[in-house]
């Protein structure tokens, strides 16, 4: 079942290296011959979900646009990354329930939240902490790990090129790619 599309779904804390790990992924999919294309919030949030917030609904609603979107493109025939929070194991299954099993292929970047808040690159776990920004994943606002995600990376322990690597090597073993 080589050179089918499927949603590589990364999901994981603020600063965990999502986007980055998906953006190097595609890289390394494109260079293997693979049409790919990465949604994250750069693109979705401030584009056709500018209209939402992060409160427990607007964030479901977030999730429940990127599935639909997810699964044009791999109708498409394209193999698509996104890097969003997604935060609530109920919404990663709606999403999971709208692809073909082997649509979709959950990755788990796994970093502590004091890892994560050490390196706040934005500056946003402070604004969090200072109550600032309201329901923020993992200071005021849940995050839920995945209990079976197809991939774990740990971002604290690896680099985004050894995660990055780690990934590739699961989708040829299985197949995917
Ligand atoms: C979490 C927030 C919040 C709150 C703004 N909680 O590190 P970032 O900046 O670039 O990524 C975060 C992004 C999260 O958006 P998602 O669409 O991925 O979230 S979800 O899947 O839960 O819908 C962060 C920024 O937006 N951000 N406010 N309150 N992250």
């Amino acid at each position: 079942n080589k050179h089918h599309s499927f949603i590589l779904w990364f999901t994981g804390l603020s600063a965990s290296g999502k986007s980055s790990i998906a953006n190097a992924v595609a890289r390394a999919l494109f260079e293997r011959g693979n049409q790919t294309f990465v949604l994250d919030g750069d693109n979705i949030r401030h584009g056709l979900n500018k209209n939402l917030g992060f409160d427990e609904e607007s964030r479901k609603e977030n999730i429940r646009r990127i599935g639909e979107v997810s699964k044009l493109f791999i109708e498409g025939g394209q193999i698509v990354l996104t890097a969003f929070i997604s935060p609530y194991k109920d919404d990663r299954h709606v999403v999971r329930a709208l692809v073909a099993d082997d649509e979709f292929v959950e990755v788990y970047v796994k970093c502590s939240i004091e890892e994560c808040e050490r390196r706040d690159p934005k500056g946003l776990y402070k604004k969090a902490r200072n109550e600032e920004i309201k329901n923020f994943t993992g200071i005021s606002a849940p995050y839920e790990a995945p209990d079976n995600p197809e991939i774990v990376v740990d971002s604290e322990k690896f680099s985004i090129e050894e995660c990055t690597e780690q990934i590739i090597k699961f989708l040829i073993e299985k197949e995917y790619i």
